[in-house]
């Protein structure tokens, strides 16, 4: 009789094949089959990606091998890394070697919100800079909305390496997905919290003091019962969402202000528009308004905005509208009621 099919989740990705641990051990204490894998899966056209919850058939026990027959529905995806089924994006920066980028960390903090996933934020190499300049960061990174943590790898005294707090925040069941630019230390992290680990790092080079793109694939690894950690290639330049509505989502400081208040057009992008609840005055607001210039560039470089334009029509999520002057764009309903209250010479109901 055929051995039945398994379920298991994929741990690592090599070019033709996939390592997959299973849910429960197979004869012998087996745990992990080494399975072919198509990179389409039959007529389903589904790819595998690391962090899937799959199906193995056709296993050969003694050898260690099986097959993925097919691959479960996915809660999220983490576009950059492909990585499924993830709780929590840990975007690690370094404070120093490489240099913090304020627009890189933005750009990676925007990746990780877009993946629906919780957002941790980590400082890493906190040892090379001085605790008043790391207590900024921490301050600022707060005010975006960031529990933020400093960690190192480099001091012998474990209290003053924050490793023990990491090592809380990402012991909970799911798996977190370490992610940020090369070089900033993702894999020396992994090595501190899972000891005997012996993952390969490598030192910043050149005058920049970059990264040397040491680690080439995703791999899970076990942090403690049920709490998986992911390590993935460093890179530099996380890319953007590609609607000004998904923007401002990833952006804490903004979803919290609008929140409580909104602007008077519903389609405000926050520049200085009239009876915008935003305002000009907040840390990431140069940061947000270069990010927003390279999107709405973007967009008119990919077709649909110059042409769009010319022909006096604006792209809105994934439909064509007449482009209307200002005055006849479509007041929020906090607009139309500041609207009906100056026609009548009334107060803002809402002040
Ligand atoms: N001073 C200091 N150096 C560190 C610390 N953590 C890591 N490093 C060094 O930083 C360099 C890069 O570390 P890796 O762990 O390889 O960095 P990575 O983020 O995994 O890089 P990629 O795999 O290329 O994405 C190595 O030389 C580490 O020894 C730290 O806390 N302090
Ligand atoms: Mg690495
Ligand atoms: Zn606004």
């Amino acid at each position: 009789m055929a051995e039945p099919g398994r379920r298991g989740r994929v741990v690592a990705l090599l070019a033709n094949y996939c390592w997959v641990q299973l849910d429960l051990p197979g004869p012998d204490g087996v745990r992990r089959l080494l399975c072919t894998r198509r990179t389409r899966l039959g007529k389903s056209g589904q790819t595998i990606c690391v962090g899937d919850w799959v199906q193995v058939e056709g296993i050969d026990w003694p050898a260690g091998r099986g097959a993925v027959a097919s691959v479960e529905p996915r809660a999220l995806l983490l576009d950059r890394p492909p990585v499924a089924n993830l709780s929590t994006v840990v975007v690690v920066v370094a404070l120093a070697e490489p240099a913090l980028d304020p627009l890189q960390l933005t750009r990676f903090l925007i990746t990780a919100e877009l993946s629906g996933a919780s957002v941790q934020l980590v400082f890493s190499k906190v040892d090379l800079l001085p605790v008043a300049q790391v207590d900024q960061w921490l301050q600022r990174a707060a005010g975006w909305g960031y529990q933020p943590l400093a960690v190192s790898t480099a001091v012998p005294q474990v209290a003053a390496s924050g490793l023990e707090a990491l090592r809380q925040r990402l012991s909970r069941p799911g798996l977190a997905v370490l992610c940020g630019p090369s070089g900033v230390g993702k894999s020396s992290l992994i090595n501190a919290l899972i000891p005997d680990l012996g993952l390969r790092v490598a030192a910043v080079s050149g005058r920049l003091q970059r990264g040397r793109h040491t680690t080439r694939h995703v791999e899970l690894f076990p942090l403690a019962d049920g709490a998986l950690l992911a390590d993935t290639p460093g890179f530099n330049r996380p890319v953007l969402p590609q609607q000004p509505a998904d923007l401002i989502a990833c952006f804490p400081e903004l979803r919290a202000r609008l929140a409580v208040g909104s602007c008077q057009f519903s389609d405000c992008q926050h520049q200085g528009e009239p009876g915008c609840v935003i305002g000009a005055a907040w840390d990431r607001q140069p940061l947000y308004s270069q990010c927003l210039n390279e999107l709405l560039a973007e967009q008119r470089r990919s077709g649909g905005g110059s042409r769009a334009a010319d022909a006096g029509l604006r792209q809105r999520g994934d439909r064509l509208e007449p482009r209307l002057e200002a005055r006849y764009r479509q007041l929020s309903r906090r607009g139309q009621r500041q609207q009906a209250a100056a026609e009548l010479n009334l107060p803002d109901p809402e002040d």
